[in-house]
């Protein structure tokens, strides 16, 4: 089956802020209350978008989430028109209204799990929207998600999008972020990785959990998207993050490896018993494809530091297969400006032993200070071409959808802003305006609660 990925980045909301509202994620926690540029920030997304679309690769856009969201306010209890809210919010509860008011729906790689079509029991292509139930900025994306997803995936023969796993203690699903799909090519059956950080069956043996930082992937939700994504028990494999990762800054697995068909990038402290899991995909990939060769990168701790993985992105990294043939690391800048992992890198390149031929480093600083990399930054979908047809075109990115979306953000966006600015109602509005209008360039008809009213 020929078939291709497309990757949906995220477009950065309006409200870009540096809130501090991640613990564990490093990167956040540390620029809590510093200036943003949400500007800036939309226009480095829009082009990694361009850079990827101008590679040759499939690529395509998700519009942002409303913030702040009056709605969550109105749930916790605050009354009257939304100039009032805002106020009564900033003043009682600063710390719900900053959550209330994050541009987080740009990281769409926690906003579902995608299994193609191949790979799932019922020929379509299955999307689970996350519950993100860890964080509570992070907990009222779902619904938005979901309405997104319908909007550009909206053929039921093709494709279906599930409710999120339901919400709990310990039951939380972070999406695509903890789930590699391993195949010869994107059209063949894949091996799913599924990560997960906490398992409620094994919390009482020592070890297993992280000490400093709390873990956000529950193996119930793991579990639950795989079954619901009718998938093989032969194409499905489940492993737990190292907690020692964890600990390090490591919230989302897909910040200590990243892989792309045939290809496995892992730093050595990635899980936990590491070595009988990396024989486990071999031997899995070898029997689902007469033989064939996972090909595992395993890099040392001698070599890149688990905090310079961390620090620089590394493995935040998206891995690409070139329309040429041959793969490409589209890294952060942060790589080529820290030596453990830039000398990798060029070690990697100039060996020529594996299929990665080049590392291409973009500007994302703007989403990196909120602990969000390239690959935080985009949604994998892969498509047969019949299912590609049924995109809507104006969510392709391409030379028009990238003018037309710069010229947007110039007209709509704030050049900075700092956490005291959520609670202005011009914000709201301009925000609401600009969403507006977006739904019109991307042709998506009405999706946000403040059109459909
Ligand atoms: O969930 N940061 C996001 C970053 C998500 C990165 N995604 C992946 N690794 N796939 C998070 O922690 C920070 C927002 C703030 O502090 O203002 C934030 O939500």
């Amino acid at each position: 089956m020929k078939a291709v990925e497309i990757n949906f980045d995220g477009l950065v909301g309006p409200t870009h802020n540096y809130a501090g509202l991640s613990l564990g994620n490093v990167a956040s926690m540390a620029h809590r209350g510093t200036v943003a540029n949400p500007r800036a920030a939309a226009l480095q997304g829009l082009a990694k978008m361009k850079f990827m679309a101008d590679l040759g690769l499939p690529q395509a856009v998700l519009p942002p989430h409303e913030r702040p969201s009056i709605a969550t306010l109105r749930a916790f209890g605050f009354s009257g028109n939304d100039a009032a809210i805002l106020r009564a919010a900033a003043r009682h509860a600063p710390e719900l209204l900053r959550a209330c008011a994050s541009a987080s729906s740009m990281w769409v790689a926690n906003a579902a799990t995608v299994s193609p079509a191949v790979d799932s029991g019922d020929g379509r292509v299955h999307f689970t929207p996350a519950n993100l139930n860890s964080k509570l900025h992070r907990s009222i994306e779902p619904p938005q998600t979901g309405r997104a997803l319908r909007a550009i995936f909206c053929e039921p023969e093709a494709f279906v999008i599930h409710d999120p796993v339901p919400a709990g203690q310990g039951n939380g699903d972070e999406g695509a972020a903890n789930h590699t799909r391993f195949a010869p090519a994107h059209g063949r059956r894949g091996l799913q990785l599924f990560v997960f950080g906490h398992d409620h069956r094994v919390t009482a043996r020592s070890g297993s959990l992280p000490r400093r930082f709390p873990s956000r992937q529950a193996f119930a939700a793991s579990a639950a998207v795989a079954r619901g994504h009718l998938l093989p028990d032969c194409q499905v494999v489940f492993a737990r993050q190292h907690p020692e990762a964890i600990d390090a800054g490591v919230f989302h697995n897909d910040v200590v490896s990243v892989g792309n068909e045939n290809v496995f990038l892992v730093h050595e402290l990635a899980f936990a018993g590491q070595r009988s899991l990396l024989r486990e995909l071999r031997r899995r990939f070898a029997a689902l494809h007469r033989g064939a060769e996972l090909i595992v990168l395993e890099v040392r701790a001698a070599e890149v530091p688990l905090a310079d993985a961390v620090r620089s992105y590394l493995f935040n990294s998206q891995l690409v297969t070139l329309p040429a043939g041959g793969m490409a690391l589209i890294a952060p800048i942060e790589c080529r400006t820290n030596p453990h992992v830039r000398c990798f890198l060029e070690n990697l390149i100039a060996s020529g032993r594996t299929p990665i031929r080049q590392v291409h480093y973009l500007d994302l600083r703007q989403s990196m200070r909120n602990g969000g990399g390239p690959a935080c930054l985009r949604l994998r979908v892969v498509l047969r071409e019949a299912e590609l047809a049924l995109i809507p075109a104006g969510v392709r990115m391409n030379d028009r959808t990238h003018r037309r979306l710069v010229r947007w953000v110039e007209r709509h966006y704030r050049e900075s802003l700092q956490p005291a600015d959520l609670a202005d109602p011009q914000l709201l509005e301009e925000s609401r305006r600009a969403l507006d209008e977006l739904t019109q360039l991307l042709g998506l008809g009405s999706i946000y609660p403040f059109q459909l009213v």
